[in-house]
């Protein structure tokens, strides 16, 4: 230990002062006093264009991101619709395909029948006795209204057809008639069966 007032002192290069000498020390070592990393340019922050910039960057990205998963549940929605649709459509095609080709007794017309209601399939027996039948909302054979089906609608059209060309409507009997059944969703129609029934 040196004595009080016995200081070493060591040999600078000539025009240099110790607190110079310090200050090249500390550089060389790669140390910068946080007051000058402040003042540095590289190291300030955003700048208000910087900001605005990623601000609407994020915004797009949103909007993007919302309109994708917009499209996606309108996607399921109408498919959805179109299932039930079908489901619906199916279900009466099933009640009007195992019906006699015409009327089993007595006179027969195209059409309901005496005793036949426009109101009511209970006494359906044929299938064009279901031409020109809509229920809305659609209901079971004896009346009662089918669950989750509140705003469709169900409508029916027989028509005889060329047996060559189901496309193609007769005015008169060909032996063949066509069923359509159509399930409409507020007037929207989601699914569309066809079927034929013929004479023999
Ligand atoms: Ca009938
Ligand atoms: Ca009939």
């Amino acid at each position: 230990m040196s004595p009080p007032g016995n200081r070493t002192r060591v040999a600078l290069p000539r025009g240099q002062s110790a607190a110079g000498g310090r200050r090249m020390g500390n550089r060389q070592a790669g140390y910068y006093p946080p007051s000058a990393l402040g003042n540095r340019q590289g190291g300030r922050g955003f700048t208000l264009i910087e900001t605005l910039l990623s601000t609407v960057i994020v915004a797009v990205m949103f909007v993007a991101a919302l309109n994708t998963l917009g499209a996606s549940r309108v996607t399921q929605l109408k498919a959805a619709l179109i299932g039930q649709g079908r489901m619906l459509a199916e279900a009466l095609m099933a009640e009007i395909l195992p019906q006699h080709y015409e009327e089993p007794d007595g006179a027969c017309v195209f059409g309901r029948e005496a005793g036949e209601l426009e109101t009511s399939r209970a006494a359906y027996d044929d299938v064009d006795d279901y031409q020109g039948w809509s229920e809305s909302p659609p209901v079971t054979c004896e009346g009662t209204v089918l669950p989750d089906a509140a705003h469709w609608t169900r409508s029916v059209t027989v028509a005889w057809v060329d047996p060559l060309n189901p496309r193609q409507v007769s005015g008169a009997e060909t032996g063949v008639k066509r069923i359509t059944v159509v399930a409409a969703f507020r007037e929207v129609p989601q699914a569309t069966v066809v079927a034929l029934k013929a004479a023999y």
